[in-house]
């Protein structure tokens, strides 16, 4: 298999530092897949959703996810609702979906000494229902680099869309001329990136905890938007399940993860029954 495409202009845009500014430019995001937001929430707001975060942990509204190490599920607090109205977070919404915004869940992200590891090379399309574009919309609570596990991502990536499975990706596969890029977030920015976009983060090793408050986007009107944001969209189906609990979804009879959770419990079961236990 052998894989190529715009190396140069991506190489051009990475080393120019046309992936971040002020204000979104939405035909960036376009060709990299991803776009750095500045300042997009003052200090004192972001230190604000960063304090609200910390109250949530020490009074146990919220807790680190069983299964992902970096994740809060947020879905059931209200506190955070009021950041998609914000004027720059308004200025935002005219980019996407002709202004027609959904969302169908946010959560924090978050990685420390206490729970320091990495996350594999992957997309989120994979893991996602409905339409390929979407998007994440990351807002840095802390600064945020590759020290302390920030995200780095392949640019252009995002074009190969989805890639009929999910799991860990080869990024020997890529044109050997794309790097990931590693953007530094100060307190405050917000990374948005396009769900196909292959990404991944490693280890935490120093610095500030890093703090990731994500709100999920996909066109208003579609049946896997629970929540408009922004316009006026008329949804004609909607499916009523909130996706950050994925594997509860009851489209499949019998699904590939179905049988492959079967196989390992058997597997489990022949060893325990094995002539050696
Ligand atoms: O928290 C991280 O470092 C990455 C998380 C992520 O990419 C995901 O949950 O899809």
């Amino acid at each position: 298999m052998q894989i190529t495409g715009p190396t140069e202009r991506l190489n051009d845009l990475i080393q120019g530092k046309a992936y971040e500014g002020l204000e979104l430019k939405r035909e960036i995001l376009d060709e990299l897949g991803f776009f750095v937001v500045r300042n997009i929430l003052g200090s004192d707001e972001t230190n604000h959703y960063y304090g609200l975060f910390k109250e949530l942990i020490a009074n146990g509204t919220i807790k680190r996810s069983e299964f992902h190490s970096t994740e809060y599920k947020i879905d059931h607090v209200s506190i955070f609702d009021d950041l998609p109205k914000k004027p720059s977070f308004k200025k935002l919404w005219p980019h996407f979906f002709s202004g027609k915004v959904g969302s169908n869940f946010k959560r924090i992200l978050s990685k420390d000494q206490d729970s320091p590891a990495a996350v594999i090379l992957h997309q989120d399309t994979s893991y996602q229902f409905g339409d390929t574009e979407q998007y994440s919309l990351f807002t840095s609570l802390t600064p945020s680099s590759p020290r302390n596990g920030g995200l780095q991502l392949y640019p252009g990536t995002h074009k190969l869309g989805y890639l009929g499975d999910a799991g860990s990706l080869n990024p020997s596969v890529l044109p050997k001329e794309i790097q990931a890029c590693a953007p530094n977030l100060a307190r405050g920015d917000m990374l948005v990136m396009h769900s196909a976009t292959w990404h991944f983060s490693e280890l935490f090793q120093e610095g500030e905890e890093r703090v990731y408050l994500e709100w999920h986007i996909l066109n208003a009107e579609s049946p896997f938007s629970n929540k408009t944001l922004w316009g006026d969209p008329v949804q004609q189906w909607q499916v009523d399940f909130n996706i950050v609990n994925r594997e509860e979804s009851d489209f499949f009879v019998r699904s590939r993860s179905m049988r492959l959770k079967e196989a390992i419990a058997e597997l489990e079961e022949l060893k325990m029954n094995s002539p050696k236990n």
